[in-house]
């Protein structure tokens, strides 16, 4: 792994050699050719390009992207609903389903969960639920087998009048270290305009069930750059976009890692643009020597230009993701051996969204094995309805390599078909 890992720096490496060529000689495909060395003859023969002097743009994408390795990475989605309280209920939204946490042989998650009809911006009234995550709570669930859910209370819920998180909890991750319990997730201060910047706030608990104490500010905030043109409750207008986080910091998911405590975390922008991806969606990380912070943003910000809701795990000394919808680089399977710079390790036909992996998963096992199942959220929207309007719904994923045929997954092909 490390071998080739080292393999794909020096790929990079020559590619932005490559790019650094002037303007004149870009619009050239064979100024782009990396140097014939850099490659081997089982390169050019795994991707049948028979004349490394006559390489196609394709070609040459093709060997600098690694198109013809890392096959242990690749592999594909599978979907089962569930039972009990994670069953879908038109009358209460579900999502947003943190990590797994399998505590004395009982499996743990937390969520968003919210009711009443989402009515959208600009209803005249400040109390209307703007998004299907406005006036929520943050409430936990409990299985014994990962299919069977029991919904057992709220853990966190809005703080009082005047306080940073007094509208809305939201979008939870949990990190247990040490003996505690350590939940991360957005929070809103009233009023919730289309111009408001969330925050990520911490509650901390010796036991799964808390009772849970809030920290009391915020542990990440979004980026003071960027400046708002005219006073229109408008987030596309403004004078300058600022920095990659200037408006948003999203679901917030804390590791430990390297004897440091990593808080990845999705930024949106003021003023957001569209890239060749679709949405301008990029995620940063945050460090810090003590769970309860102070979190330093990293310099090297953004750590993607692409992905959405956060799905991240060590994988022996690095850090896996799987970038989900929006950016260039969505759907891929991406790796950093120092948490920090990564690679495409494999393009996937489909993500879930808001995935929450499972912690007590052998992750080393082998590459994709953190993702071997976990939970995520669904829109369900009646005939009529729209995603705003229509219902969320939690339900499993399970991700079939071909490359490592797992047992475990045909029994829960069994399992699913049973019921
Ligand atoms: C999700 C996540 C965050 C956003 C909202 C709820 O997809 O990215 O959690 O705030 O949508």
């Amino acid at each position: 792994m490390k071998y080739l890992l080292l393999g794909a720096s020096a790929l990079i490496l020559t590619a932005c050699n490559s790019a650094s060529i002037s303007p004149s000689k870009r619009s050239d495909p064979s100024s782009l050719a990396a140097p014939s060395h850099a490659y081997s003859q089982a390169d050019y023969d795994y991707l049948a390009i028979s004349d490394p002097e006559k390489m196609s743009a394709a070609s040459k994408r093709a060997l600098a992207r690694n198109y013809h390795k890392n096959e242990e990475w690749f592999g594909e989605f599978r979907h089962e609903t569930l039972f009990g309280d994670f069953a879908f209920d038109e009358d209460v939204s579900r999502r947003d389903p943190s990590k797994v946490l399998k505590i004395n042989g009982v499996f743990y998650t937390w969520y968003t969960r919210t009711t009443g009809e989402t009515k959208g911006f600009g209803t005249g009234d400040p109390d209307a639920k703007v998004f299907p995550w406005d006036h929520a709570e943050i409430w936990y669930a409990t299985s014994k087998d990962g299919y069977h859910w029991q919904e057992k209370g709220r853990a966190v819920g809005p703080g009082q009048a005047g306080q940073f998180d007094d509208r809305s909890v939201f979008t939870p991750e949990i990190l247990a270290h040490k003996g505690t319990y350590y939940l991360v997730y957005q929070a809103i201060k009233a009023p919730y305009l289309n111009r408001t910047k969330n925050t990520v706030a911490m509650a901390y608990s010796s036991s799964p069930e808390g009772p849970w104490r809030k920290l009391d500010a915020p542990i990440l905030t979004a980026s003071d750059t960027g400046e708002w043109a005219g006073t229109q409750d408008n987030h596309f207008l403004v004078k300058s976009q600022g920095d990659f986080d200037s408006h948003k910091v999203h679901d917030p998911t804390l590791l430990f890692y390297r004897n440091k405590f990593y808080l990845y975390y999705k930024g949106e922008r003021m003023g957001e643009r569209k890239t060749a991806g679709g949405r301008e969606i990029r995620w940063g990380v945050a460090i810090a020597d003590n769970p309860q912070g102070p979190y330093i943003k990293s310099d090297f910000n953004p750590i993607t230009h692409s992905g959405h809701e956060l799905c991240v795990w060590q994988y022996q000394d690095g850090i896996a993701i799987v970038s989900s919808h929006d950016g260039p680089e969505k759907q891929t399977i991406q790796f950093a051996p120092d948490g920090i710079n990564f690679e495409i390790m494999a393009y996937l036909p489909t993500v879930p969204s808001a995935m929450g992996l499972v912690e007590s998963l052998d992750k080393n096992a082998h590459p994709t094995a953190g993702l071997e199942w976990g939970l995520y959220h669904e829109y369900v929207i009646p005939a009529g309805k729209t995603w705003m309007s229509g219902g969320n719904q939690i339900k499993r994923f399970s991700f079939q390599s071909q490359y490592y045929k797992s047992s475990r997954n045909s029994d829960e092909l069994t399992h699913n078909e049973s019921n």
